[in-house]
This record gives structure tokens, C-alpha cells and sequence, in this order.
């Protein structure tokens, strides 16, 4: 009896044939598989556990110090035609793109295991859920994949009634970044990454799947496939309003989904449903729902700490791998921003010396359950997802960007999401801080043309009857001495408290040419008193700024050609004639 599994089957050993690994192990996801791979990593030294005491069950992974965060360069979307993927991707032809892996792949997995590992992004029983293989010979990605997706027999059960699945080969190959690629074919729903174990590069549910080929997807299928946290937000009369917010990475969107609400906002609740992720579908209502299609976190370590984000620490404390951050001298986790501790070992495992940089790497990740977190809640395995009242996006502006605005409707929403940009960060390789456009915060992660991508968005205004409204956030505004005007954090709830305000229609706006702004008696800044005079500035349009920005806005939409619809370029048009 042919099963649906046979393609499965047949995929395994076309694979085995190809990469010649000593052994193939098809991951099941149990306890007793876990402890196996842990103790075979600590055996090999991939993994060092850390303080038993302090840290129960959690571990070390010193990556490859020429492995440590994506490699945007080297990743590639491969579709018959190159305007498919547009100008915001690298483009290979597939052909060349095949011989090229092909070549890489041969004999890649001898000496090796080589393990078949299920995985189901979203909820095991939602329609919204997508099913996925991922082929590795790294057990640090199983590890990491066991923790951020539901990982599994149930997986493969739903395989095998579905018989669909996204394809994924991954090897760590040399480690050499000359012998590094990340690929994408989105027409045949199969990625090949070769030559790095590293989060994005790696863990192929995620970015590469979850991302550039489900947003392929979701613009066939008529959703929306996001770079975006998803929160509960309940207020104290016990309401509870979802958002979901697109901040490019490393700007915030764990921090965001984790809030603990400040002192002065007794009876506030944040509800964290996803952290990184979203899922978008028009639901029978009309309204849009989401869900995570994630079931863990791998979060940025430097910067966390108790008064930050104490609902990360507490998730911390047991079951998770922390990857090249800091050790202390009794073997606990350590990173630039948790405590004022000196380290003993850096994240290559030297003796901490200044001179040598920070002690934990800018780009260093803890990867834990998300049902460890202080404010989960099992909405987040809700299938028919939650509910979305405000779509906000954001980025790391430390200029000209106000600290919230509201889109006048949803087209401008959309030209607002596409015209982000932010400051690049240590989440990928090359150049920190240089402004760059991030549309939608989507830059790295969409797997199609930014273009359709416009307009696929702007669909969504036909689509729904009750459509969410658009804001845009920047927490990151600093003063002329390079320190941050807004104190972040905790205190973002007053910003979102406006906005769910504005969604029911409890508070006025001012109407600027880019938007509406609260009024500075809008925003519950009670206990902020000492911020002063920079609450104007957080609060101010500067329209001559404003001019150049929108100037630059045109042209980066030019750069899209003619494929860029009508609408968008009309909306811009209509924010530059405001500017005035
Ligand atoms: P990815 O996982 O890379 O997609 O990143 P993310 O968007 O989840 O970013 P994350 O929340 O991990 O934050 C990245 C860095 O920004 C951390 O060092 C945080 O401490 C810092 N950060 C987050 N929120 C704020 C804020 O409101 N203000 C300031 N000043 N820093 C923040
Ligand atoms: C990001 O870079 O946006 C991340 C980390 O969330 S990674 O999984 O490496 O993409
Ligand atoms: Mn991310």
C-alpha cells in the first residue's frame, strides 16, 4: 500500500544518497531522544552545561567565531524568473542554484548522523498550521528546533494525513563562509543551507520557512505571513486587546511581547502570544487573527536583565541553551546589560579581557520554551489564532521619528509599514547602525518581490470589513549626548494604552502631515514627570525632516519600478503634497 509518507520516504534516502551520512535518525521528539543528544553534544564539547544549581538543564554552545548571525549576502531566492524575487532579494537561477548545493552537499554527511527532524509551524490542530521536514546533521539544530517548534511524531502525523510539507536540507558542512549558502525555491517549497548552525541560517522552521516560504504562500493563499511579535494587552476592567508589531531585528519585538507594565498601571496585564513571528488570516468575521507559528524564543541575551525584562529572566532560570554569551566564574550565563558582575570567560571561551570586546556577543541568543514564560497564555495554541485590533511597526531611528504615530487609514498604513527603516544591528552580519529601509521589517525575510509584497498588503483593504489600525513606534530616539529620550521598556505600555484607546475610540488625535500624534496630555505619563522637556521632542513633527524623508521614501519605491502599484505610489504622492 503506497502511504503518503512514501514521498517522505523517498525524499530521506534521494538525500542520504546524495550527502552519504553513517546513520539516519528520524526524530521523534521524547524526553529520552533529548537527554540522548544533550549528553552526545556535551560528550563532543558542543555543549558545556552550565551551573546545575542556578541554572537546571540549561546549556552552553560556543558557535564557530565566523558563525554568528545571518549572512544576508549569502542568501538567495531562487525563482524561474529573477523580478519574482525583486530587487530586495539575491537572485539565483535555480538550475545554477542546484548544481551549485548539489556540489556542496556530495558526501557532506559522511562520518555523521544524519537527522530527519518533523516539525509543525502553528498549533498541531489549526488549518492555519504548515508542516515542514528539516534534514540536518547538526544536533545543536535539533536541539534548537525540539525547543522552537512542535517537533515530532505529532508532526509527522500531520504529514502523513496532509502529505504536504516544506522541505528543508541543512548541513553545517565546513563551517567556512566561503562554502556558505542559504537558498530558497520557493516554487518547489524546498530550502538548502549549507555551512552554518546558526539561528536563521539553520533553524529552517523559522526565517526560511516561516518566513520567505510561507510569505510566498500566504500571497497565493490570501494571508499574511509577518516579522512580528503578538500580544494580549488587558486592561484593569479585564479587557483584552491583541496587537501585533513588526520591529526589525534586534529592535525590541521580545522585549515588546514580554512587557511587565510599569508601577503607576496596577490592574495592566501584557499576554505574550509570540515573539517574533505572526501568521495573519482574514477570519470569518472579517477581522484579521494571528497566530505564532513558533513554540519558543530565541532571543537577543545583551541587554535583558530584571529591571529590563524580567519575564525573560524568569524563563531563563531552567531548560534552555544560551549561545555565545559570557560565563561567570561559577558557570552562570552572562552578557553586557544583566548585571555589573565581571565575567570570567568571554563567548569564545577566553579569559574576559575588555580589550578583546564585549565579554558576550552583541548578537548572542538564549533559546527556551515560550510555555516557560511568566505571562504565556495558551491562547498562543489557541487554533483559530487571536484576534487583531492594532498593526504596529517600528524601527531604531535615533532622529526625526516621533515616539508614536497613527496611520489616517489603511492604505497609508501600508505606505507607513513599507517606508520603514531602522538602524542595522548585530542580528546580521556586516554594518551596525547604518539606517537602511526595512519594509514591514521584512527586508531580510520576505520571499518575494517587495512590490507584489505592497500590494498583496494594500488587498487587505478589500479583504476585511474590520480592518486593524496602522501605527508606527520608535522607541529609540536619543538626545545630542547619544542618550535614549524615551525610557523604553516597561514604560512603552503608555504608548500602547493610546493605541488601544484610539481603537476604541476613547481618545482624539492631533492631525499632522504624517499622521495622528497624541497630544501630550493624551499619553499617561504620571510617574515620568522627571522626562520633561523631552516629551516635546518625542512628540514633535519636524515637517523640513520630514520633506527629505518622505524625498528618500520616493525614491527607495522607485527603485521597485513600475511593479509598484498605483495606490502606493498615489499615497505618496498624497504625504508629500502634506509636507508642503
Ligand atoms: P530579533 O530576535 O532579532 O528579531 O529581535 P527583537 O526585535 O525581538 O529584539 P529584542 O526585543 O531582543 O531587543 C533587542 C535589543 O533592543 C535588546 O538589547 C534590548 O534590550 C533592546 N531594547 C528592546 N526594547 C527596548 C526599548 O524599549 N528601549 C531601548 N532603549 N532598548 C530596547
Ligand atoms: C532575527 O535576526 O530577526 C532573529 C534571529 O529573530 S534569527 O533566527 O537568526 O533570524
Ligand atoms: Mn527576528
Amino acid at each position: 500500500m503506497t502511504s503518503r509518507l512514501d514521498v517522505l520516504n523517498s525524499w530521506v534516502q534521494e538525500v542520504a544518497q546524495l550527502t552519504k551520512p553513517d546513520a539516519i535518525h528520524w526524530c521523534e521528539g521524547s524526553e529520552a531522544e533529548r537527554r540522548e543528544l544533550e549528553a552526545l553534544m556535551v560528550e563532543r564539547g558542543e555543549l558545556l552545561p552550565l551551573n546545575p544549581q542556578t541554572h537546571p538543564d540549561c546549556f552552553l554552545h560556543r558557535s564557530h567565531p565566523s558563525d554568528v548571525a545571518r549572512v544576508e549576502h549569502l542568501t538567495f531566492v531562487c525563482t524561474r524568473h529573477a523580478d519574482d524575487a525583486g530587487p530586495n532579494n539575491h537572485w539565483m537561477e535555480p538550475a545554477q542554484a542546484h548544481a551549485k548545493m548539489d556540489a556542496l552537499f556530495a558526501g557532506c554527511m559522511r562520518g555523521r548522523t544524519m537527522y530527519v527532524v518533523p516539525y509543525c509551524m502553528g498549533p498541531i490542530d489549526s488549518p492555519y498550521s504548515r508542516c515542514g521536514v528539516e534534514i540536518t546533521d547538526s544536533p545543536y539544530v535539533v536541539a534548537n528546533m525540539r525547543i522552537m517548534t512542535r517537533m515530532g511524531s505529532p508532526a509527522l502525523a500531520r504529514i502523513e494525513r496532509e502529505g504536504r510539507f516544506v522541505r528543508g536540507l541543512h548541513s553545517i558542512g565546513e563551517l567556512d563562509p566561503e562554502r556558505r549558502f542559504i537558498m530558497h525555491f520557493p516554487e518547489e517549497l524546498l530550502i538548502q543551507s549549507y555551512g552554518s548552525g546558526y539561528g536563521g541560517n539553520a533553524l529552517l522552521g523559522k526565517k526560511c520557512h516561516a518566513l520567505r516560504i510561507a510569505s510566498w504562500q500566504a500571497r497565493e493563499e490570501g494571508w499574511l505571513a509577518e516579522h512580528m511579535l503578538i500580544v494580549g494587552i488587558q486592561n484593569p476592567e479585564g479587557q483584552t486587546h491583541y496587537v501585533a508589531a513588526a520591529f526589525p531585528s534586534a529592535c525590541g519585538k521580545t522585549n515588546l511581547a514580554m512587557l511587565i507594565p510599569p508601577e503607576t498601571h496596577p490592574g495592566w496585564k501584557v499576554w505574550t502570544v509570540g515573539d517574533d513571528i505572526c501568521w495573519l488570516h482574514p477570519g470569518p468575521d472579517g477581522r484579521l487573527y494571528a497566530i505564532n507559528p513558533e513554540s519558543g524564543f530565541f532571543g537577543v541575551a545583551p541587554g535583558t536583565s530584571r529591571k529590563t525584562n524580567r519575564n525573560a529572566i524568569d524563563t531563563l532560570g531552567h531548560d534552555a541553551i544560551f549561545t555565545n554569551v559570557a560565563v561567570t566564574a561559577d558557570n552562570r550565563p552572562w552578557w553586557e546589560g544583566l548585571s555589573d558582575e565581571h565575567p570570567a570567560k568571554d563567548w569564545q571561551g577566553r579569559d574576559f579581557d575588555p580589550a578583546n570586546g564585549p565579554a558576550a556577543h552583541p548578537n548572542s541568543r538564549f533559546t527556551v520554551s515560550m510555555r516557560q514564560c511568566p505571562s504565556f497564555t495558551p491562547e498562543a495554541d489557541n487554533p483559530r489564532g487571536v484576534p487583531i485590533s492594532a498593526i504596529i511597526f517600528g524601527g531604531r531611528r535615533e532622529s526625526l521619528v516621533p515616539l508614536v504615530f497613527e496611520a489616517r487609514d489603511w492604505k497609508h498604513g501600508v505606505l507607513v509599514g513599507a517606508s520603514m527603516a531602522s538602524e542595522t544591528t548585530a542580528a546580521a552580519t556586516g554594518a551596525v547602525g547604518v539606517v537602511r529601509r526595512d519594509s514591514m521589517a521584512m527586508k531580510p525575510f520576505c520571499g518575494y518581490n517587495f512590490a507584489d509584497y505592497f500590494g498583496h498588503w494594500l488587498s487587505f483593504g478589500e479583504r476585511l470589513t474590520r480592518l486593524p489600525r496602522i501605527f508606527h513606534v520608535n522607541w529609540f530616539r536619543k538626545d545630542a549626548d547619544g542618550k535614549f529620550l524615551w525610557p523604553g521598556f516597561g514604560d512603552n505600555l503608555r504608548v500602547l494604552q493610546w493605541i488601544i484607546a484610539r481603537c476604541k475610540h476613547e481618545v482624539g488625535a492631533v492631525e499632522t502631515p504624517i499622521g495622528h500624534l497624541p497630544r501630550h496630555e493624551d499619553l499617561d505619563l504620571r510617574g515620568l514627570e522627571h522626562l520633561g522637556e523631552a516629551v516635546g521632542k518625542l512628540l514633535a513633527v519636524d515637517t523640513k525632516g520630514w520633506r527629505r524623508e518622505a524625498d528618500e521614501i520616493g525614491e527607495y519605491l522607485a527603485g521597485f519600478g513600475d511593479r509598484v502599484p498605483s495606490e502606493l505610489r498615489e499615497e505618496h504622492s498624497r504625504l508629500r503634497a502634506r509636507l508642503c
